[in-house]
């Protein structure tokens, strides 16, 4: 990965600091969730992996309730509708990239949606879920593009439990299996959370617990994350797909759950309320609002944006 800067912007990121600007991120701040809301754009529908929790027809369960379709949107029609939902939801402070797949799998559209909507609206907060395996090739321009949220999903630390969790990973032109896979995605995870909490971006950790599978390791996970700077880990339930490797699997015991929340506590701080939301989800997170805002509607309503700005931007965007 290409450095452009020499200063060690982590001894920023303390904690007041932190906390602050985590005040309005309703996933990053449990106070936060009962009044700020989110808003995803479903604009990524390719991966570069395969987990075997998730079936491809659906939305990537690592931030993602299985078992929802989404609707795709480009770049231009995602930011139409984030005009029209910011006209209609109260506290709407973060625009999330959460898939259907991964979003920098689908790098030039995740970021032509972002540098429209800044275009827009300068203060929304953005928010990125990835599984990592780009994150080296990407972490400076996410960072040039001034996101300072972004989720990463890491459910193991050798490549021998994550030949478990992982069918193959596309790296560079190639696919590779096994081991090989899961060892390119666990070093380039490892790598990119060290480079974005360097430069001051507040990075949530998801963790799948998969009984059996990466369980005995998720405190080391936590424990290895926090090191490299980390500021939450969210361990999530195993919900088992249909038609994915793992859909005999049981889902995760939600006792078990929350006994490796509180051991894991002890160390970095948890997300508990997490609702593993739609890769479209709109609204506060209990109340999710996105079958009001569905493509149909944007196409009857058109956005009360700045035309002359929308006319610029389609350039851009296509
Ligand atoms: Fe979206 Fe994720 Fe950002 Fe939140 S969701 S990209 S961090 S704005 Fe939140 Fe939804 Fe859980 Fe994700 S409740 S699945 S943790
Ligand atoms: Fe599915 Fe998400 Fe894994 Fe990609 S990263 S295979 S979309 S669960």
């Amino acid at each position: 990965m290409a450095c452009g800067c020499n200063r060690n912007l982590r001894d920023d990121l303390t904690e007041a600091n932190a906390l602050e600007r985590i005040a309005k991120h309703p996933c990053f701040s449990f106070e936060a969730h009962r009044k700020y809301a989110r808003m995803h754009l479903p604009v990524a529908p390719r991966c570069n992996i395969s987990c075997n929790y998730c079936n491809r027809k659906f939305d990537c369960a690592n931030e993602s309730r299985p078992g929802v379709t989404s609707e795709i949107l480009t770049p231009l029609q995602a930011r139409d509708k984030y005009l029209l939902v910011r006209e209609k939801i109260d506290h709407l402070s973060v625009v999330g990239i959460a898939g259907p797949g991964d979003a920098l799998a689908n790098w030039e559209k995740t970021k032509t949606t972002i540098m429209l909507i800044k275009q827009v609206d300068p203060d929304v907060i953005f928010c990125l879920s990835t599984n990592g395996v780009m994150l080296p090739e990407y972490a400076r321009e996410i960072v040039d593009l001034g996101i300072k949220h972004v989720t990463v999903t890491v459910n193991c630390l050798d490549p021998e439990t994550g030949a478990g969790i992982y069918k193959y990973v596309y790296y560079k032109g190639r696919k590779y299996q096994g081991p090989a896979g899961a060892e390119i995605l666990i070093r380039n995870q490892q790598t990119g959370i060290a480079y974005l909490a360097q430069r001051g971006v507040i990075v949530k950790v998801n963790i799948v617990m998969i009984r059996g599978i990466n369980d005995g390791q998720i405190p080391a996970v936590v424990r290895k994350v926090k090191d490299l700077g980390a500021f939450i880990t969210n361990i999530m339930p195993l919900v088992p797909a249909r038609g994915s490797v793992f859909q005999d699997f049981a889902p995760t015991d939600t006792e078990e759950l929350n006994r490796m929340r509180d051991v894991c506590g002890l160390e970095l701080r948890q997300m508990r309320h997490c609702k593993q939301c739609r890769a479209d989800a709109i609204g506060l997170l209990d109340d999710d609002r996105s079958q009001e805002f569905s493509k149909a509607s944007l196409e009857e309503k058109p956005a009360a944006g700045d035309g002359r700005a929308q006319k610029q931007n389609i350039a851009a965007a296509s």
